[in-house]
């Protein structure tokens, strides 16, 4: 027997800094209790100007400072993990867990079929002993052309994979790969073997594209597959049966590579669609695939990721195993996510798409409290606890690879085609004890916070060398919709039976509630951001101050606190990898996020609660047209379409240019500047910085001309719409 002592799998480190940090974020907390203490203290008087409109920033106030302590959850205790994964190999080498890997795709329009292949090549080629792997495609658009796609791909993988292992490619996504190989040397450099590959490659890509363009297979392909025949009967995407193809067994001697080895198993799924049957978004479909898998593969571990996230690391697998197998500490551990990273950010990330705030800092926060959530992509689960296991029952190791015996393929496919039936959930714990949760569009955070307060673990792990990349929204309006899906969902959470603010009370620690709180609280941050950036501004206008003076010391603890919160987030920023100016778009969108996305969320959650409307799950668009990737390269912002989102930022952009050009050109005329910025200095500022921050968006209401400027009736109604504002403001005030 090999000693096994002290030899762990993994470590985890605490931030050395962290002490530091809890003494600044005292003296931030002392300074809001002072800024609460002086708007408490100097209510003005009934019938004195701008008494309500104090009280309203005193409840916007409180709501900033109370938010602000929520994020601290976030930052209060980090922990930063690393794995061996040469000890995993040494002792479990031959003992591996099966891994079944579920790729989600939607819609072969917004997600084009030669991407999704793109990512199942990359998961398919992951180093990791190939019969182990199992590889399964659940298609909600139920279309052909994915189909046919993944049918290429699993022609493609008998060279490609073989030649990922001989050369140690990195990225295995094949795209990916070609990209990363410098253009200008190609043909001196390119070996044999890589001109071959990617000859191999580009034809393949060349039908798939054609075939997508042409939004249809051609006849000599359809005939060469018996698979296509299950779209006989096929009406619509949301009308035909279960679609169940496994193009390659690993069991089936075979269905080996042009060496001889084996390849991993890879199926094709597309659940029974009907019109009258709901069907849970992507949810149901993982359900479905978590029941179809455990028919086939049945692998211990399931990793799943959205089909626009390739790998980029192919040993990562191994060091989500490093995890789950470590015999110390392993048991309590449910799920490792990694983070999402993207491909497709430009240097200033113009959007601030890279999230990267939350991957370097905060998720690190939450894994000191317990682990992170479940953010639906890049996240390795055990299958028993996604199926059901209750913490603390002693898992018994019985059916190895599904209860399939003697079974062909074919009666296989017959078999669990049951299983993606629609109406297979209905009366059972599908989607309540069992799989993923239903009833909420971010089914993930619900899912992952149900498992981490029976007492389960998760693990964050985010080492240097991305292990999954995929691709940011490049458009304004893509970035909102999708921030106001996340935040809707979020917010839903918190409004569920399964909140983190009372259900998993005492079930999981203060501090990941917070963490948690900190993502659901998302949308109701937009009122009081709507306040401070309104009604300071109409003041100004109207000459009433809101904050202290310049000579007061009332005015210490305003700028204690927003000079050094501000330092702060840059430091963080940069710490994170950012750039300056990085950080400052990200300040922008902020902003816009919270004007925008967060208060159509918030209006949609209190309208579905009141049972006024239905929530849609809208994907994010992946494909883009030249024109706009164009515009995305060079960071100019893309408004482009005539979205009820903009109206109200060019609105507030509007109105605060009003008002501060107003006051201080009436300043100016009256020779009182020095006055203005006496008694209104905080108001200046405030207004002036939102003028700053909103450059670009006059820019593409008045001084563009291309394509992806803002429509001329949405300027000109959020002109009028603003100006009307403040003359009414001015004139009944
Ligand atoms: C992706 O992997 C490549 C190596 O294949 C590496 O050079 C690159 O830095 C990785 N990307 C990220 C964002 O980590
Ligand atoms: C799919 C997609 O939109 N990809 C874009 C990623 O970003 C680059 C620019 O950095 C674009 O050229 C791609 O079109």
């Amino acid at each position: 027997m090999e000693r096994r002592e002290n030899l762990a799998l993994f470590e985890t480190k605490r931030y050395e800094g962290r002490f530091i940090y809890r003494l600044f974020a005292v003296t931030i907390l002392v300074g809001i209790c002072l800024i609460w203490a002086y708007r408490v203290c100097h209510i003005p008087k009934q019938g004195e100007n701008g008494r309500w409109a104090w009280i309203g920033l005193l409840g916007a106030e409180l709501w900033f400072g109370f938010y602000w302590i929520v994020t601290q959850g976030l930052r209060w205790n980090p922990a930063y993990r690393r794995t061996f994964k040469d000890r995993l190999s040494k002792r479990y080498e031959n003992q591996l867990p099966g891994v079944d890997i579920f790729v989600c795709t939607a819609d072969p329009t917004i997600e084009p079929p030669i991407m999704v292949i793109n990512t199942v090549l990359s998961v398919m080629a992951y180093d990791y002993p190939q019969q182990k792997l199992s590889v399964y495609l659940s298609d909600d658009g139920g279309s052909d052309l994915t189909f046919y796609a993944l049918l290429e791909a699993s022609e493609f993988a008998k060279y490609w994979i073989p030649y990922c292992k001989k050369f140690k490619v990195e990225p295995r996504s094949p795209a990916a790969y070609f990209r990363s190989l410098p253009p200008y040397q190609e043909n001196a450099n390119l070996t044999n073997d890589s001109a071959i590959i990617k000859k191999l490659y580009e034809e393949m890509e060349n039908r798939i594209e054609t075939a997508t363009k042409l939004g249809q297979i051609p006849t000599e392909e359809r005939s060469k597959h018996k698979g296509f025949s299950q779209w006989d009967s096929y009406s619509s995407r949301s009308d035909h049966d279960t679609i169940l193809q496994i193009l390659l067994d690993g069991r089936d001697p075979n269905a080996t590579d042009v060496t001889g080895y084996t390849l991993p198993t890879l199926v094709y799924l597309a659940r029974e669609k009907r019109p009258f049957h709901f069907h849970n978004f992507k949810a149901g479909a993982m359900n479905a695939l978590i029941r179809v898998s455990s028919k086939i593969s049945n692998g211990e571990i399931i990793l799943n990721v959205d089909c626009d996230m390739y790998s980029n690391n192919s040993k990562s697998i191994r060091d989500a195993i490093c995890f789950l197998v470590d015999e110390e500490k392993g048991h309590d551990i449910a799920y490792v996510q990694f983070p999402q990273n993207f491909d497709n950010i430009t240097k200033n990330e113009l959007y601030g798409a890279s999230l990267r705030v939350i991957n370097e800092v905060e998720f690190h926060g939450l894994d000191g409290y317990g682990g992170p959530l479940y953010i639906g992509s890049g996240c390795f689960h055990r299958r028993d606890i996604l199926s059901g296991r209750k913490f603390g029952v002693v898992y018994k190791k019985e059916e190895k690879r599904g209860n399939r015996k003697e079974q062909s393929v074919c009666e296989l496919e017959e078999t669990s085609k049951s299983l993606a039936s629609s109406t297979y959930d209905e009366n059972t714990q599908w989607g309540r004890e069992i799989g993923l949760k239903y009833g909420c569009s971010v089914e993930d955070v619900m899912t992952g916070l149900s498992i981490q307060s029976q007492g389960w673990k998760s693990v964050y792990f985010n080492p240097s060398r991305k292990a999954f990349l995929g691709v940011a929204p490049i458009t304004l309006p893509q970035t909102l919709v999708q921030h106001k899906r996340w935040a809707e969902g979020c917010f839903q959470v918190l409004l569920s039976k399964y909140s983190p603010a009372w259900y998993a009370y005492k079930k999981i620690s203060l501090g990941l509630q917070l963490g948690y709180c900190n993502y659901c609280l998302w949308t109701p941050n937009c009122l009081a951001t709507l306040y401070y950036s309104i009604v300071p501004s109409l003041y100004l206008l109207r000459g009433i101050p809101l904050f202290p003076q310049i000579s007061s010391p009332w005015l210490i603890p305003f700028a204690y606190v927003i000079i050094a919160e501000y330092t702060y987030s840059l430091a963080e920023f940069l710490w994170s990898g950012g750039s300056v100016l990085g950080w400052w778009n990200h300040q922008r969108m902020w902003f816009y996020e919270r004007a925008s996305s967060y208060l159509f969320a918030f209006i949609d959650t209190i309208l579905n609660k009141l049972g006024l409307s239905n929530s849609a799950f809208i994907i994010t668009a992946k494909a883009a047209n030249e024109d706009v990737s164009e515009r995305y390269e060079k960071e100019i912002m893309e408004f482009g379409t005539s979205s009820p989102m903009f109206t109200i930022l060019a609105a507030l952009a509007l109105l605060n240019l009003y008002c501060f050009s107003g006051a201080v050109t009436e300043a100016v005329m009256a020779e009182s500047v020095a006055r203005l910025c006496e008694t209104l200095f905080m108001q200046i500022l405030l207004s002036g910085l939102l003028v700053l921050i909103n450059l670009p968006l006059y820019q593409g209401l008045f001084l563009r001309k291309d394509k992806g400027k803002m429509p001329t009736s949405l300027a000109l109604r959020s002109a009028a719409f603003s100006l009307f504002a403040c003359i009414c403001f001015t004139i009944f005030y």
